[in-house]
C-alpha cells in the first residue's frame, strides 16, 4: 500500500476567536442533543450483591417504587447465580430501560472462596459482548442492548462489627470493574450511636484493605457540594419496605414495629432517600460514563494487549493497528512454513527409515533363502551319496552273494566225490 502524505495543519496554531454578528442558532446543540437522548431512552443497569435475604429485593422496589415482583431466593443453593431481568420504565416522557441484576445465592455456601468469581464473569461477560460488537465490521452499538454493569450496591449485613471478609474479598475483586457503592442494609435493626461507629469501621476497613469504591463526582460545580457531603455519609444506611403507612395526608413507604414506625424516607429514620437522590437523580449518568470510559476502557485495553496489539514497539515508537496486524500475519504465515517444512522434512525422514527397514528385511528373506537352498542341496547331495553307497552295497552284496554260490556248489560236488 503507497503511504500517503497528508499535511495536517495545527489547528491550536491557527485558532482564531471570531464574534458572530447576529443569532445563528448553534447555541440549540444541547437541546438537541437532549431531544436525541430522550427520544432513544436511557439505560442502566444495577447490580446488587448481598446474602440472601438481605432486603435487596425490598429495597429496589422502594427505590423504583414499583414492584419487581421476584420470588425469595432460598439459603441452600450449591453456587451463585447471576439473574439478571429488564424493565421498561417510564416517568414523564422519558423511557428507562432498567436492568436488575441478583446474586442469588451469594454467601449461603460453606465454602465461599469462589462466590465472588461468578459476579467476576458476569461483568467480564458484558463488557466481552459490548467488545465483540465494538469489533464487528458492521457495528450496531447503538441498537443492540447495552448490559454493562454501572453500578454495583454492596449489602452489607448490619451486624455492627465491621466487614466480612467475604466482602473485602469481592469488593477487591470488583473495584477496577465496577462502580461499587456499599450501603448497610436493614439499618433499621443498628441503634444510632452503633452506626455511626459501624460505618467508620466499614470505611476503615475499605481503605487499609485499598478498596476503591465509587466517589460522587465533585468536577461539576452544580452538584460539587451535594456530592462532597454525601461522599461522607457513606455507606448509606437504607431500609426498604413494600408495606405502606398514612402519615398525614400522604401514603408512604414504612416499616412497623410494635415500638414505633421506620419511615423509608424519612431522613433521621435512615439514608434511603440519600441513596435514591445519589444513584438516582443526581449521579446515574455519571455512572454510565465512568462505567464506559474508565472500567469498560480498562477491560478494553487489557484484552487488546492479550490479543497482542499494542500502541507503542518495543522502541516505544507509535505502531498502527495495520502495522500490528501486517507484523502478526506475517508471523503467522512465517510459523505456518517453518512447521510445514518440519511436517515435510519428518515425512521424508519417516520414508527413508521405512525404506531402509524394508531394505534390511529383503535381505533377511534372501539370506535365509540362499540357506534353505543350500541346506537343499546339501541335503539332496547327501542323499544322493547314500543311495549311491547303498547301490554300491547293494552290487557287492549281489555279488557276494553269487559268489558265495558258486563256492556253495563247488563244495558240494567235492564232498559228493569223496562219499
Ligand atoms: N428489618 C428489615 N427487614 C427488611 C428490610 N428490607 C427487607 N426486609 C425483610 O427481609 C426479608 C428478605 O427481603 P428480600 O428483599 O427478599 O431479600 P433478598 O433475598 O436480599 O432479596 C423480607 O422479609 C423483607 O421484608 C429492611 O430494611 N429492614
Ligand atoms: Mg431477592
Amino acid at each position: 500500500m503507497a503511504a500517503v502524505d497528508v499535511e495536517i495543519p495545527k489547528l491550536e496554531q491557527n485558532l482564531r476567536n471570531l464574534k458572530l454578528a447576529g443569532h445563528v442558532g448553534f447555541d440549540s446543540l444541547p437541546d438537541q442533543l437532549v431531544n436525541k437522548s430522550v427520544q432513544s431512552g436511557f439505560v442502566f443497569n444495577i447490580m446488587c450483591i448481598g446474602e440472601t435475604g438481605l432486603g435487596k429485593s425490598t429495597l429496589m422496589d422502594t427505590l423504583f417504587n414499583t414492584s419487581f415482583e421476584s420470588a425469595p431466593s432460598p439459603h441452600t443453593l450449591p453456587s451463585v447465580k447471576l439473574k439478571a431481568h429488564t424493565y421498561e420504565l417510564q416517568e414523564s416522557s422519558v423511557r428507562l430501560k432498567l436492568t436488575i441484576c441478583d446474586t442469588v445465592g451469594y454467601g449461603d455456601q460453606i465454602n465461599k472462596d469462589d462466590s465472588f468469581k461468578a459476579v467476576v464473569d458476569y461483568i467480564d461477560a458484558q463488557f466481552e459482548a459490548y467488545l465483540q460488537e465494538e469489533l464487528k465490521i458492521k457495528r450496531s452499538l447503538s441498537s443492540c442492548h447495552d448490559s454493562r454493569i454501572h453500578v454495583c450496591l454492596y449489602f452489607i449485613c448490619p451486624t455492627g462489627h465491621g466487614l466480612k471478609s467475604l466482602d473485602l474479598v469481592c469488593m477487591k475483586k470488583l473495584d477496577t470493574k465496577v462502580n461499587i457503592i456499599p450501603i448497610i442494609a436493614k439499618a433499621d435493626t443498628i441503634s444510632k450511636s452503633e452506626l455511626q461507629r459501624f460505618k467508620a469501621k466499614i470505611i476503615q476497613e475499605l481503605s487499609n484493605n485499598g478498596v476503591q469504591i465509587y466517589q460522587f463526582p465533585t468536577d461539576d460545580e452544580t452538584v460539587a457540594d451535594t456530592n462532597s457531603t454525601m461522599n461522607t455519609h457513606v455507606p448509606f444506611a437504607v431500609v426498604g419496605s413494600t408495606e405502606f403507612v398514612r402519615v398525614g395526608s400522604k401514603s408512604m413507604r414504612a416499616r412497623q414495629y410494635p415500638w414505633g414506625t421506620v419511615q423509608v424516607e424519612n431522613e433521621s429514620h435512615c439514608d434511603f432517600v440519600k441513596l435514591r437522590e445519589m444513584l438516582i437523580r443526581t449521579n446515574m449518568e455519571d455512572m454510565r460514563e465512568k462505567t464506559h470510559t474508565k472500567h469498560y476502557e480498562l477491560y478494553r485495553q487489557k484484552r487488546l494487549e492479550q490479543m497482542g496489539f499494542t500502541d507503542v514497539d518495543s522502541d516505544n515508537k507509535p505502531v498502527s493497528f495495520q502495522q500490528t496486524f501486517e507484523a502478526k500475519r506475517s508471523n503467522h504465515l512465517a510459523e505456518l512454513q517453518s512447521k510445514e517444512e518440519e511436517v515435510r522434512q519428518m515425512f521424508v525422514q519417516r520414508v527413508k527409515e521405512k525404506e531402509a527397514e524394508l531394505k534390511d528385511s529383503e535381505k533377511d528373506l534372501h539370506a535365509k533363502f540362499e540357506k534353505l537352498k543350500k541346506d537343499h542341496s546339501e541335503e539332496k547331495r547327501k542323499l544322493e551319496d547314500a543311495r549311491k553307497k547303498l547301490e554300491e552295497e547293494f552290487v557287492e552284496f549281489n555279488r557276494r552273494k553269487a559268489q558265495m554260490a558258486t563256492h556253495h556248489t563247488l563244495t558240494l560236488g567235492k564232498n559228493k566225490k569223496g562219499k
